[in-house]
């Protein structure tokens, strides 16, 4: 039922080539840049990067989701591709990706089987006693990572979920992410037909995967910042939750009672966080690292 297989780009589109071509041609990119960002010759500098970029290393936006596939999918992640257009379309400005609307993205999510087959593994073999963030998120940005190191020659921009910009907003509203990439409807407030709620109640918006209802995360995107993607063509993203009073409860469970669980199982689910993962995530941040050490004790090793 779920994930139309998507039609991508069969023509080209980008990749850098060696460093000494690139540096040959900054003077010229320069320029482009100039020109594109007044708005004019878009086309001509989309088929400068075609012509020039692609001479030693072509590479297409499709072949690109499938190896991303790849390294994503055993791991318990998945991935859909979407334009940065579509997301700028639904954004209102302080949240705008500042990229041509053609830029290929990649949206990322962790379903219930990511802790098994990424986080434990990850656990067992690093050191996670550090400093920077929760073990979940280094262990998603080690995945990212490895992603980045099977494209050399790409510029890929990763965003995570947690990222704030300069001015302490999110780097990227992954929901809406989700939405665009026809990945999990992200349902709003305005969703609700007429509305339901006092006018200075706050209610914020939940997305819904159509296996695993309530039972992921969205944790970020990757931008390929030089790839273009014309012809990716959008899928809506499965409205799982049509009637009002079901999105309302949604909502009433997701504002109100978020700390039960109860808004994940919103629609019968596929597969659910395990009752050690749901323990691992109802721990407070400043206790995760205790409870890793237990799972490593557990487990007793460092897995192949
Ligand atoms: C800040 C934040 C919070 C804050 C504020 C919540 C909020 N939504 O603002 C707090 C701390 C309260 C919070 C709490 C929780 N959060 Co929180 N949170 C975030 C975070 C980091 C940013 C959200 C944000 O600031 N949005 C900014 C506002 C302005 O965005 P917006 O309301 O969506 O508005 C945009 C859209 O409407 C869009 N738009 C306009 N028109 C249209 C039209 C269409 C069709 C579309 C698609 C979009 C669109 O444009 C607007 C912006 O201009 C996101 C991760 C992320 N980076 O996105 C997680 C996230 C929303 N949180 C999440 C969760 C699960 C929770 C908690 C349950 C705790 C938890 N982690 O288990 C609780 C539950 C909420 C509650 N009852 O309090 C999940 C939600 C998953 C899901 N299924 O949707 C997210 C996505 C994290 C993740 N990685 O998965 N959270």
């Amino acid at each position: 039922m779920f994930s139309p297989k998507k039609i991508f780009c069969p023509d080209f589109h980008t990749v850098s080539g060696s460093n000494i071509i690139i540096s040959l041609l900054l003077p010229c990119k320069f320029l482009f840049v100039v020109l594109r960002s007044s708005g004019l010759f878009y086309n001509r500098y989309v088929n400068y990067e075609c012509v020039t970029m692609t001479t030693d290393n072509h590479i297409n936006s499709k072949t690109i989701v499938e190896v991303v596939e790849n390294i994503l999918d055993g791991a318990g992640f998945e991935v859909h591709p979407f334009k940065v257009g579509w997301y700028n379309e639904c954004v209102d400005e302080p949240f705008i990706l500042s990229h041509v609307a053609d830029t290929l993205a990649l949206l990322v999510i962790s379903t219930p089987h990511m802790y098994d087959k990424a986080f434990k593994p990850f656990i067992c073999r690093q050191q996670c006693e550090g400093d920077i963030r929760d073990p979940i998120d280094q262990c998603v940005a080690h995945h990212f990572k490895l992603v980045k190191e099977n494209f050399p020659d790409i510029e890929i921009e990763a965003i995570h979920d947690f990222e704030l910009n300069h001015k302490r907003r999110p780097k990227i509203l992954v929901q809406t992410a989700g939405h665009v990439a026809g990945a999990a409807y992200y349902y709003r407030r305005k969703d609700v037909i007429p509305d339901h709620w006092g006018e200075k109640q706050k209610i914020f918006g939940v997305s819904v995967h159509p296996k695993y209802g309530g039972w992921f995360a969205l944790r970020g995107v990757l931008i390929f910042k030089a790839v273009t993607c014309p012809e990716l063509v959008q899928i809506s993203p499965p409205d799982v939750i049509p009637d009002r009073d079901t999105r309302i409860e949604l909502l009433e469970r997701f504002n109100k009672h978020w700390q039960d669980w109860s808004f994940r199982d919103i629609i019968p689910v596929t597969d659910k966080y395990s009752e050690e993962q749901k323990q691992y995530f109802a721990t407070k941040p400043g206790e995760r690292l205790a409870f890793v050490q237990t799972i490593r004790n557990s487990v007793g090793g460092v897995p192949d």
